[in-house]
């Protein structure tokens, strides 16, 4: 009987074990969000300077704490607005644990009299 339970003790420890560092190896397991700020797709008039309004960005980790990535968000534009045409914004973020969010796209129509 003796035997039984020490068997059912390393059991239960190692289970607890397991999912412990099961945890640590996957990081928070959860992707970050990206949410674009403004309208997408957007117009844009032909020779203004273009400012984008950027994304916010947050993560939710296992412990259901929300960390606020907005500041490691990276933002790639091939914006010309010395032509007219259709531009693409891109953001990306990774979290903590090295989890890439779905990349976002904002679509920049540069116009001509807008
Ligand atoms: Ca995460």
């Amino acid at each position: 009987m003796k035997y039984i339970v020490s068997i059912v003790t390393l059991v239960l420890v190692f289970s607890l074990l397991n999912t412990g560092c099961k945890k640590k190896d996957e990081g928070d397991g959860t992707k970050p969000v990206i949410i674009i700020i403004g309208a997408n797709p957007t117009s844009h008039a032909l020779d203004v300077p273009y400012t984008d309004l950027g994304a916010i960005a947050f993560d939710i980790s296992s412990t259901g704490d929300t960390t606020d990535l907005t500041s490691s968000v990276i933002v790639q534009d091939n914006v010309d607005v010395t032509r007219v045409g259709d531009y693409q914004v891109t953001y990306n973020v990774k979290d903590a644990s090295g989890l890439a969010a779905d990349e976002k796209i904002r679509t920049v129509k540069v116009v001509n009299g807008k």
